[in-house]
């Protein structure tokens, strides 16, 4: 059985394992969940993932989601050295910890504020764009402590996948970060370091910002937590 992902064209937590799995080189086959049109949201999907969330990693019945977890078990399985995921102590933590960031704080910030007014019902506040620049402001002083070219050392790891796609969303939308200057210098340079990389978020990214103008109709969802709107 092929390695399967069930990844959201959109979905920066998707797009991250399809970088991860693009870097380690790894054959799968990737299946496109609709989120406008509630794909996530059956009974069918619940199987693979009750949290009814997008990306689902199925490798031969053994189903994972959390792309956190995804990543490390990817990194793991497939990595022919250990580069994406440094097995040493603290390298490891850092990534551990950046990863964590992103998921409690970094993209959560970016996805309350960016992603959900986009497909729900809910207003942009000032309140929103405060919180994503106390995160911008945190991981640039991450990156000013650590003094190395990527989020959690001098080659890119799975960390940085989840931490630039979470970034993307900010281009999507215009959101000027230039003041966090080794942010927008870390972002820049995964750009020109991993063209092959972020080929994958190009068109996630076009696709964030056509929304954005847009607002897609999810008038027909019945959502259990977001209000939709109508
Ligand atoms: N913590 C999860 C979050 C994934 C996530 O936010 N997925 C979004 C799409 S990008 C989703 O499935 N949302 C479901 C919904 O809002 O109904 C992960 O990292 O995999």
């Amino acid at each position: 059985m092929p390695l399967v992902l069930h990844a959201v064209s959109d979905g920066p937590p998707s797009i991250a394992v399809r970088m991860a799995l693009k870097a380690l080189n790894v054959d799968y086959k990737l299946v496109n969940v609709d989120f406008i049109k509630g794909e996530h949201m059956t009974e069918e999907y619940a199987k693979m993932n009750p949290q009814k969330e997008i990306p689902v990693l199925d490798d031969d019945g053994f189903y994972l989601s959390e792309s956190n977890a995804i990543l490390q078990y990817v990194a793991e399985k497939f990595g022919k050295d250990d580069r994406l995921y440094p097995k040493e102590l603290k390298q490891r933590a850092i990534i551990n910890h950046r990863l964590c960031f992103n998921l409690s704080t970094y993209y959560r910030n970016i996805s309350e504020y960016v992603m959900a007014p986009i497909f729900f019902a809910y207003e942009r506040t000032p309140l929103g764009l405060k919180k994503i620049h106390i995160a911008l402001d945190v991981l640039n002083t991450y990156l000013e402590r650590l003094g190395t070219k990527y989020a959690a050392g001098e080659y890119v790891t799975i960390a940085d996948f989840q931490l630039i796609t979470a970034t993307m969303c900010l281009e999507a939308i215009n959101i000027d970060f230039s003041q966090y200057q080794l942010v927008k210098k870390w972002y820049n340079t995964f750009k020109k370091e991993h063209p092959d990389l972020w080929a994958i978020a190009v068109p996630a990214m076009k696709e964030i910002s056509d929304f954005e103008k847009l607002n897609p109709d999810l008038s027909h969802m019945n959502h259990p937590i977001h209000p939709v709107r109508k």
